[in-house]
């Protein structure tokens, strides 16, 4: 039991806690008071860029908001003028630094020296973090551009004669036809029995080469193309001895630097069980079968029901990654590769709400990025109407639609009787 007096002094220290209390909180009242008035501005740090691809970047720094609300944005261009300033994000309010960044997906040019720099903005007024740099790689070579023009162009194969034409594609998106040509008198004439399956430059004359496939024996060979126009016939040569033979059973599916040799390589599927493999291939002509290897233990196993139907580079990491497609519901799914070989399984994806819910009555008839913005685009053709349709793809792993739109105006009638090979 407390007596009286220590009551008494207890209540007296209390009060003057209060009041000692109530002081203290006045002067931080004034001190948060004063704070605001001269608030400090932010202290920004430009980092270096990340994930530098040929049309695209990751822009990376620090922000401190240095205890006010604060807000940053990028500022990048070819010079230290900038000019392209990309959307402001907040940094919050703390008192310590944020990391900020943005993915610049397409739209940059491949080989060029970008500036940018990262900008926040408080109530203290405006800071500038350090100019900094980066160099896009070299632009990507486009394998299906016959006249050079940096459009990738598209040929078609007529289902009885099998004559083979080229057009030639442009404009902003790469979908309009802008001329025509068959692809050389024998390209005129047709080559029956003979199926084309794709092109790429076997003998690196900077020039895309056409490769065939034989349906009855699966023999497959390789035109090698010249000319202003890419459509003059120079060789052929079967690729390997084993292509010369034939691989009955197996169908050529696309035509891709699988192993960043520089030497493009064949990828294969059985027809039955659906099996993927890879021939590396090399030499001066290109020719040469090397080495082979089945598409992961997914595609040694094979996946029934399901077909190849091209291949590029979705999530841009250097690999590219192979699209495949439902025989019967038409869904779409890309498999995105890696390893040093290119054929290792790291995931997979639905190309899109679309591709997931599948394309009735469509074919995948190529992979190409027709808009040359670094993304590889999906060109359709309709089974019965053959209208072929593009779907422009983006995001970060690729595999977003974009927009879309038909392949010009022919490819919106459709052209009767003709496949396109868009690969
Ligand atoms: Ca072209
Ligand atoms: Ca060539
Ligand atoms: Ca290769
Ligand atoms: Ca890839």
């Amino acid at each position: 039991m407390m007596t009286v007096d220590e009551v008494v002094v207890r209540r007296k220290q209390s009060a003057t806690s209060l009041a000692k209390i109530t002081l203290l909180t006045t002067t931080m009242l004034m001190g948060v008071a004063n704070f605001a008035l001269s608030s400090t501005p932010p202290t920004v740090v430009t980092q270096a860029a990340t994930a530098v691809a040929p049309f695209g970047a990751t822009l990376n720094g620090t922000v401190n908001p240095n205890g006010t609300v604060t807000t940053a944005f990028f500022e990048y261009g070819l010079t230290s003028a900038y000019g392209q300033p990309v959307a402001a994000t907040s940094s919050g309010s703390g008192l310590s630094p944020v990391a900020v960044s943005w993915t610049i997906f397409s739209g940059l040019s491949c080989n060029m020296l970008y500036h940018f720099r990262l900008v926040a903005t408080n109530s203290g007024g405006t800071s500038y973090g350090d100019d900094n740099t980066f160099m896009t790689p070299p632009c990507p070579m486009i394998t299906s551009d016959f006249n050079n023009d940096g459009h990738p162009d598209v040929l078609w194969q007529n289902d009885a004669t099998r004559q083979v034409a080229i057009w030639y594609m442009g404009s902003t998106n790469g979908n309009i036809e802008l001329g025509a040509s068959f692809l050389g008198a024998a390209g005129a004439a047709g080559v029956p029995g003979w199926s084309v399956v794709g092109t790429g430059d076997f003998d690196n004359d900077g020039h895309p080469d056409v490769v065939w496939q034989r349906d009855a024996t699966r023999q497959v060979a390789v035109w090698y193309m010249g000319g202003a126009q890419g459509d003059v016939l120079l060789g052929a040569s079967f690729l390997g001895a084993a292509g010369a033979v034939g691989a009955p059973g197996w169908s050529v599916v696309s035509i891709r630097d699988f192993n960043n040799d520089g030497h493009p390589d064949i990828m294969w599927q059985q027809d039955a069980t659906r099996q993927v493999a890879v021939w590396y291939m090399g030499g001066a002509q290109g020719d040469v079968l090397l080495s082979a290897s089945f598409l992961g233990a997914a595609g040694a196993a094979g996946a029934p029901g399901w077909s190849v139907v091209g291949t590029g580079d979705f999530d841009i990491d250097g690999h590219h990654d192979v699209v495949w497609q439902q025989d019967a519901t038409r869904q779409v799914a890309v498999w995105y590769m890696g390893g040093a070989q290119g054929d290792v399984l790291l995931s997979a994806s639905f190309l899109g709400a679309a591709g997931a819910a599948g394309v009735p009555r469509w074919r995948v008839a190529g992979i190409v990025d027709l808009n040359y913005d670094g993304r590889p685009d999906i060109v359709w053709q309709e089974d019965a109407t053959a209208r072929v349709f593009v779907w422009y793809m983006n995001g970060a792993q690729g595999h977003d639609i974009w927009y879309s739109s038909y392949l010009g105006n022919d490819g919106a009638v459709g052209v009767p009787g003709w496949r396109v090979i868009a690969r």
